[in-house]
């Protein structure tokens, strides 16, 4: 008989029956595509992020797999606010407090005007607000421009009490982890989830000559095995630098039990996958807990706590 051992995670008084989640805007833009995260062997869900008003997003193809992963440029297509505001207080009726709601205005006003109107209602689980959306046209990713989340942490902290979690995108010089972990060690954050897709890749086609996909001239945000070592070195990065009492979520190129396995290892409370999930659906989930729990139980690990952010160097 195996030992049993336990996938069981929390954040913020939040408890998760599995550490694994779906990455925020794979496969979760419907109630069926909600629904169907929620009743598999995920831990929780997070929905597609919203914008105050509905969006078709970019022009097709804007999303293309790949051997090592995937470029997109969905330019956020969602069904608006109130859509995702809805499911979560039914969901919440229901019983489900593992409902994670992610907004991503197109504005520091529009987060503010989500946020009130979130602060507002009933809800009381998860928020995440996505600071790294890499393609909207036009739009710069606000979580590369450290005066202004500085700026909207400030106005947001002044009204809204429930807990915030905040979806950055990938850095890649420590003193951009110094500057951004000093200016989130000043508010109540919940957590950190690191990272939204590396900003701004390009795939080619080299028979025709041609980028994959049509947004953007073919710049696209690029996951999978393309973005794990820099998944792993933000969460890693974020984790030695904020205030122990904030979280992390750890996404990017998780594919397998093992990945799972590195990204707590670098610090991560729960973990969010997107290329894969999005090639391989709900099965995932219980594939990857299989591999974990072998993995754990080959180690001599019983619960995530036993690794959870033990590294070591050399
Ligand atoms: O919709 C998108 O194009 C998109 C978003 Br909002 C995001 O946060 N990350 C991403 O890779 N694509």
């Amino acid at each position: 008989m195996q030992t049993k051992v336990s996938m069981q995670a929390e954040i913020a008084g939040i408890s998760f029956d599995n550490l694994l989640l779906n990455a925020a805007g794979i496969r979760c833009s419907t109630v069926q595509d909600l629904n169907s995260i929620l009743t598999s062997e995920a831990g929780g869900v997070v929905t597609k992020s919203a914008t105050v008003e509905e969006r078709a997003g970019n022009e097709s193809p804007r999303m293309r797999a790949l051997p090592l992963g995937s470029i997109n440029s969905m330019g956020l297509p969602n069904h608006g606010f109130d859509y995702y505001m809805a499911y979560v207080l039914k969901a919440q009726s229901a019983g489900y407090n593992n409902v994670i709601l992610s907004v991503a205005g197109l504005s520091p006003a529009d987060d503010l005007l989500m946020l009130r109107e979130i602060q507002q209602s009933g809800f009381d689980g998860l928020v995440e607000l996505n600071l790294s959306c890499p393609n909207v046209k036009g739009k710069p990713q606000v979580g590369y421009d450290f005066a202004a989340v500085e700026q909207l942490l400030g106005e947001i902290f002044k009204f809204f009490d429930k807990r915030l979690g905040l979806k950055l995108p990938p850095y890649f010089d420590l003193t951009q982890f110094d500057e951004m972990a000093a200016i989130i060690n000043q508010y109540p954050v919940t957590y950190v989830n690191s990272i939204n897709s590396i900003g701004n890749g390009l795939v080619i086609d080299p028979v025709t000559e041609t980028a994959v996909i049509k947004p953007k001239g073919g710049f696209g945000g690029l996951g999978g095995e393309y973005a794990k070592p820099t998944a792993l070195a933000n969460v890693r990065g974020f984790r030695q630098r904020l205030k122990p009492e904030i979280q992390m979520i750890g996404t990017g190129g998780i594919k397998s039990g093992m990945d799972v396995f590195e990204h707590v290892l670098c610090g991560a409370d729960l973990v969010q996958i997107g290329t894969a999930f999005g090639s391989e659906g709900t099965p995932i989930f219980d594939r990857i807990s299989q591999e974990l729990q072998d993995i754990m139980i080959e180690k001599g690990y019983r619960r995530l706590a036993d690794f959870r952010g033990k590294l070591k160097t050399l």
